[in-house]
């Protein structure tokens, strides 16, 4: 039976987790939820999703959200060792992925996805964009890719020199920050920070993602 995932495809956590399939090469279907119909928030949905958000998958049978733990899960089982994340058995490899995982859910998801939220889903829905949030998150923001520069200055990428989920995790809102016009992540204010977001955003599984 074919990886199912629950989702849809204008959501960035959905397609964070498209992204990992098409990277693996993992065959997936999506089974669509519809947010304009509430489906998310519907019993049978949050009898699995508590929260009522997408995505989750079910591996035949085995329901499991949270996209970055998705992505983990499709990695280690279908991805061959070492492939995005590191074989578990190497601990400081490990321990090197998961500091990279880490910055981005706690330095870079926050202010990206708050920055979607205000300029793209608030007025998407009727709601009215705030900008004094929007100011302070981008403020906040240039802080956090001033010591990414650094980081990346020194490797490739965010866990080393070999791409992993650590990084990919960055490309569905790293992609609306230029819809929304804000250039930090190509603009070369930051010049590692761009050479490696080109790098990442030129990914094949990415193109297909953002394509279909
Ligand atoms: N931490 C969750 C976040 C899931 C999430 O925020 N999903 C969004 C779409 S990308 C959603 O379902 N939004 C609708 C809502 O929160 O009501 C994950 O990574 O899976």
């Amino acid at each position: 039976m074919v990886l199912k995932i629950h989702g849809n495809k204008m959501s960035t956590c959905t397609n964070r987790v498209r992204t990992v399939c098409e990277e693996l090469g993992v065959p997936y279907e999506i089974v669509p939820i519809d947010f304009s119909k509430g489906e998310h928030k519907a019993p049978e949905f949050t009898a699995t999703q508590p929260f009522g958000q997408v995505p989750y998958l079910d591996d035949e049978g085995f329901k499991l959200f949270e996209s970055r733990a998705m992505a983990r899960y499709i990695a280690l089982k279908y991805g061959g060792v070492g492939k995005l994340i590191p074989d578990p058995k190497d601990v400081q490899k490990t321990a090197l992925f998961e500091q990279a995982a880490s910055i981005e859910l706690c330095n870079f998801d926050p202010y990206a996805s708050g920055l979607a939220r205000e300029n793209i889903f608030k007025p998407m829905f009727g709601g009215k964009t705030d900008s004094a949030v929007v100011e302070e998150l981008k403020t906040t923001l240039e802080g956090k890719l001033a010591a990414y520069d650094i980081i990346l200055g020194k490797t490739k990428y965010l866990a080393g020199d070999e791409f992993t989920l650590a990084d990919l995790f960055h490309l569905p809102y790293g992609a609306l920050l230029e819809k929304q016009g804000i250039d930090y992540l190509v603009s070369g204010r930051w010049p590692n920070v761009t050479r490696w977001w080109k790098d990442i955003a030129s990914r094949e599984s990415w193109k297909k993602v953002t394509s279909a």
